[in-house]
């Protein structure tokens, strides 16, 4: 049988959240940090560590069949490869910024300006687009620095807390774009059954993160009040109560309402509300 490839981040930000995603998945292989290859012992997959640069081609040539990388390295290394699925963490934006004592508040005003990235194909894309002709200066990183060492008049980095822009006196001016890990495929590896069942495990591992399991108790007399608020097919489940004329339903909440769902549960009735985590939501 087949063996698959899977690059992801050797070490970096998003080195420990791929491999936990790939052990919920259920996957037994050991996260070596000196080499490069980990075979996996219950699935055909090995595990390749990279810097994550490097990834995007390595899944265009055929040489990993699948990878996990910030969707910003993808655009900027310009590869041809299939987008599987948004991953949900990694989450961060590709942002204009200028010094905070600086004039500049329209983006025309970036018109002859110098921009200091390491992002130089998505930013020259999204100036192109704008109809904005800056000077696009390459560097290959600390980047923020570059205003104050009067190098740049502006930058475009990635942000996620925007403390790093903070520091460095600049403030964010301009949304390029947002990115998030994403699992991506050599082009037609979509199509191979050892990659369908490897997603369909990674979907419902995300599912489960994004849902929660709530058992609640309720009179009978509140039973519809409580249903009409409860999303799901085929749910919730109601169970009769040793205590007569009261139930117990169990279902799953999204986690985006959460909070909301579970006071208006209260208000219509709900007591002992007991929330638990889920570990896979399988379709
Ligand atoms: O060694 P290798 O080449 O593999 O790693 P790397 O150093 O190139 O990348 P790494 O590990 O820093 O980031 C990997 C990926 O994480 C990026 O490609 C993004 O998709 C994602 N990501 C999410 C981020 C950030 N958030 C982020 N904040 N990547 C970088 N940053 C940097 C940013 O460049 C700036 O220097 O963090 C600083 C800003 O952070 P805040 O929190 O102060 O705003
Ligand atoms: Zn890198």
């Amino acid at each position: 049988m087949k063996t698959l490839k899977i690059a992801i981040q050797k070490s970096g930000r998003l080195n420990e959240k791929s491999v936990e995603l790939l052990k919920n998945c259920g996957l037994s292989f050991e996260n070596y940090k000196s080499s490069l290859i980990s075979p996996v012992s219950n699935f055909p997959l090995e595990i390749l560590f990279l810097r994550d640069d490097d990834i995007p081609e390595y899944v265009q040539d055929g040489i990993a069949d699948l990878g996990i990388v910030g969707e910003n390295v993808i655009r900027e290394t310009e590869v041809e490869v299939s987008y599987l699925q948004r991953l949900g963490f990694g989450k961060c934006s590709l942002k204009i910024a200028v010094p905070n004592n600086n004039s500049i508040q329209h983006l025309d005003q970036l018109n002859g300006k110098a921009i200091a990235t390491t992002y130089p194909v998505i930013l020259g894309k999204f100036l192109k687009e704008k109809n904005i002709q800056a000077d696009i200066r390459t560097i290959s990183g600390s980047v923020e620095i570059s205003p104050g060492l009067g190098l740049s008049d502006a930058i475009c980095d990635l942000v996620s807390t925007g403390g790093t822009l903070k520091s460095n006196g600049l403030v964010p001016f301009a949304d390029v774009m947002s990115s998030e890990a994403v699992l991506i495929g050599r082009k037609g590896s979509e199509d191979e059954e050892l990659v369908k069942e490897l997603i369909q495990r990674i979907q419902s591992v995300l599912r489960a993160k994004e849902t929660k399991y709530v058992v609640l108790n309720v009179h009978s007399d509140n039973l519809s009040a409580i249903i009409s608020l409860l999303p799901g097919v085929k749910s919730p489940s109601v169970v009769p109560l040793a205590e007569e004329n009261w139930v117990a339903v169990h279902t799953v909440i999204p986690e985006r309402d959460f909070w909301n769902k579970i006071s208006q549960l209260k208000q219509a009735g709900a007591q002992g509300i007991v929330v638990m985590p889920i570990e896979k939501i399988i379709l």
